[in-house]
């Protein structure tokens, strides 16, 4: 490709883990590099707008820091000593060593892992092909997402819900466990419009004054995992007042004599007592829900990170159907489109290489599965080697002193593809250096909205670096691995994901840069059903036959209730453990990814833990002194930062920060669990109960 003499803007795709999925407008300048980077105009989700810190790119994919050779371990495990190798060395050693390990052990002894470090289906998933020909361990994805679906699709039987943009058509936006400031920022922009246009109120649900609170009309701030007490108040007012639609129950749900008289036994005042928000408060905002009717719940991740997660969704999903708001325009609920795409992934996966027969390992549990927990590792061989893409997991995986303790094990051989040297990188035997989105070509389908994207290659890879496409086709060659997803090139196979999902060519989509696949409104608002068998919403769903993908069921799956209700399996604070911690996403950060660029560094600062001023007065800190953070798993030394904008026993850590940010290189996670959420597994990164400890200033 050429670059251009002077400067244009190209179409692009924001690559990163986020809902958002934005369309970006990216201006490709003379000499390889990359200039301002706007969020496009004509994609309606995006609408111009992105997040500051991908506004700034240009300090990303030009920074100092890049990996741009493949590196091979010179000093021992974890010591950050490397030398600079051939890419064919680096490719050889791999091969061998995997080999090797498949001699001994049987080919499920290697372990490739990855996630969404780019959302584009071909650099992120192509992993899989080679793990399906090769018999390799397989890697069930739970680390973000189980709780959010499996709440979600118990009530509505699909992954599919209203179109975002009808926020700005609402009466009433509730914004629920999502810090969508942060996280996803395009969700303010529909949901301002509202209030603009309309004159809808927004209503947060969270357990701190975030950013996003800060913008509401009405803020309810929960305890951490009582969401669905709160949902159980609220629907008592509306069946209790006559605010129900009663003909919508009848027709659409499984709303029964029996529901109706748990819900009686829900009142506001037995709400309060769980979750906190004031009956009073709770009553006012089932009558305004009443009164609005066109309300639309645009449900977040967040308040699904608990151990009672996916229940706590349910509970929530359940109140605009017992408004029938999914009737009308600018009403029902939205968590993801993720279910609705339909492009094929069966050649990038490889998928018709599939054996169901060979384990898969959880991803959430990598610190049990490296340490060898006969229980994760299913009874099978250990992990001997890994091949890592996209993923940080020494920063962002829970029970981190376990995942580093597998990580230094002398006999497992790591080989990490990555853009830095991230905490990850620094454990592994082998280093390659990756390409960035504008890089390589892609698809991206957005999640959080509607939208299936192109995003091509702009400018060339600086140094030696590799797309993922390129890594998996090359040891597939030397591993002797077959496929014809080997011989294609991420264009090729691209145009064959459209095809066989009947949504169009590449052709077609590189005329616009993206399609807007919205369902239908009759579909995305279930007017004429829902996606379960007898076509009902579900307030009694089947918690063991929810239609995801699934490796079985986990954690005290038997003790769910059978009606939204608060469940108890939460880590609730006790006179040892008096707080609550919750590990919310920082803004300039996401997850780890940006904490290397001098732009986020500066607007972070260092590893905080936000605590009411009264808890502060008790424990005898002031702002800035540091306070030890202790469970069972570990402890973490952060800085005191006095905030009234939460209640009392619940303190929040922003991240992810680097582990090394943090005294003795430990992170925020050394305190999150493994243990996998009922009843489809998943870390519950905002469940955590723990012990604060003024550090004396001369340790400190
Ligand atoms: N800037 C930034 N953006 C990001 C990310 C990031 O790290 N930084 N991460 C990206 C990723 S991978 C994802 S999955 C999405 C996630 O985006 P979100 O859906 O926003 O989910 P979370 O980020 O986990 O948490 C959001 C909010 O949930 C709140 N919360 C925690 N527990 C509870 C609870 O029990 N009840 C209620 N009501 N609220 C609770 C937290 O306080 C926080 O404000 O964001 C993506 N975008
Ligand atoms: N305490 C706490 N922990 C959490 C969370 C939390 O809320 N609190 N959130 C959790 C959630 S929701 C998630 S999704 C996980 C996410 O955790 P991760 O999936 O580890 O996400 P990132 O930290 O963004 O790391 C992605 C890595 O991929 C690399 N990368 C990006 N693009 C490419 C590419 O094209 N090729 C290659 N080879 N590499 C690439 C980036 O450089 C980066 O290092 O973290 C989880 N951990
Ligand atoms: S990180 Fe999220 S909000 Fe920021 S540009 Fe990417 S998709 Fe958009
Ligand atoms: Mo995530």
């Amino acid at each position: 490709m050429n670059a251009p003499v002077t400067s244009i803007f190209r179409p692009s795709v924001c690559p990163h883990d986020c809902p958002s999925a934005c369309s970006l407008d990216v201006e490709v300048l003379p000499n390889n590099r990359i200039g301002k980077v706007r969020g496009l105009e004509s994609q309606t989700y995006t609408a111009g707008v992105i997040c500051a810190k991908v506004a700034r790119y240009a300090e990303r994919i030009h920074h100092p820091d890049r990996l741009m050779e493949p590196l091979m371990r010179s000093g021992p495990k974890g010591s950050g000593q490397f030398r600079p190798i051939s890419w064919d060395e680096a490719l050889d050693r791999t091969v061998e060593a995997f080999l090797d390990a498949e001699r001994r052990f049987g080919s499920e002894a290697i372990w490739p892992y990855f996630y969404a470090g780019t959302m584009g289906l071909v650099m992120r998933d192509g992993i899989n092909r080679l793990r399906h020909v090769k018999r390799y361990s397989g890697m069930y994805d739970t680390i973000c997402t189980n709780m959010a679906w499996t709440g979600f699709v118990a009530g509505t039987g699909r992954l599919a819900g209203v179109d975002p943009r009808e926020m700005a058509k609402s009466d009433c936006v509730v914004i629920w466990g999502t810090n969508a400031v942060h996280t996803q920022v395009n969700v303010m922009t529909h949901a301002m419009r509202a209030r603009k246009e309309r004159g809808a109120p927004i209503i947060v649900v969270d357990v701190y004054m975030n950013e996003t609170m800060r913008q509401a009309d009405i803020p309810l701030l929960v305890r951490p995992g009582t969401d669905a007490a709160l949902a159980c108040g609220i629907i008592h007012v509306l069946l209790r007042d006559g605010l129900a639609d009663r003909d919508y129950l009848a027709r659409l749900t499984d709303f029964s004599a029996e529901t109706e008289a748990h819900f009686a036994s829900r009142t506001p005042e037995w709400a309060e007592a769980i979750c906190g928000v004031p009956a009073a408060e709770i009553e006012a905002v089932a009558k305004l829900f009443g009164e609005k009717r066109r309300c639309f719940f645009r449900l977040g991740y967040g308040f699904a990170r608990q151990r009672n997660g996916a229940v706590n969704m349910h509970a929530a999903l359940c109140i605009p159907t017992l408004l029938g708001a999914w009737q009308h325009e600018g009403g029902g609920a939205f968590h993801s489109n993720s279910g609705t795409y339909g492009v094929s992934k069966r050649m990038i996966e490889g998928l018709d290489a599939l054996d169901p027969k060979i384990r898969w390992l959880d991803q959430s549990r990598i610190g049990p599965v490296l340490t060898g927990d006969a229980e994760a590792l299913k009874n099978g061989p250990p992990v001997m080697a890994m091949l890592i893409q996209n993923t940080n997991p020494v920063s962002v995986a829970p029970e981190q002193r376990l995942v580093r303790k597998g990580f230094a094990r002398e006999d497992l051989f790591t080989v990490v593809h990555e853009q830095f040297m991230t905490e990850t990188a620094e454990m592994a035997d082998i280093i390659l250096p990756a390409t960035m989105f504008m890089e390589h070509d892609d698809l991206y389908q957005g999640g959080g909205h509607t939208h299936l994207m192109l995003g091509p290659k702009l400018i060339e890879p600086p140094g030696q670096c590799r797309t993922n496409h390129d890594v998996i086709v090359d040891l597939a060659k030397r591993l002797g691995a077959e496929h014809p997803g080997f011989g294609m090139t991420p264009r090729e196979h691209i145009d064959w994901a459209l095809q066989n999902g009947n949504r169009g060519t590449l052709a077609d989509l590189e005329r616009e840069g993206f399609v807007d696949t919205d369902p239908p409104f009759e579909s995305a608002h279930y007017l004429k059903g829902f996606g379960h068998r007898e076509g009902k919403f579900r307030f009694s769903p089947d918690w063991q036959k929810i239609p995801l993908k699934s490796d079985g069921l986990m954690g005290p799956w038997q003790d769910i209730p059978a009606m939204p209700d608060h469940w108890s399996v939460i880590e609730e604070a006790n006179a040892e453990f008096p707080f609550r911690l919750v590990t919310a996403p920082a803004r300039s950060f996401l997850n780890s990814t940006f904490t290397e660029t001098a732009g986020s560094k500066k607007r972070e600062g260092q590893p905080a833990l936000m605590i009411h001023p009264d808890d502060a007065a008790m424990l005898g800190v002031a702002e800035g002194e540091t306070l030890r953070v202790i469970n069972p798993r570990g402890d973490v030394e952060l800085a005191a930062k006095l905030f009234s904008g939460l209640r009392r026993g619940v303190v929040i850590a922003e991240g992810i920060f680097p582990n090394k940010a943090h005294r003795r290189g430990e992170g925020i996670n050394v305190l999150t669990g493994s243990d996998p959420v009922a009843p489809r597994g998943g870390a519950a990164f905002h469940d955590n109960r723990v012990r604060l400890e003024k550090v004396p200033l001369a340790s400190s």
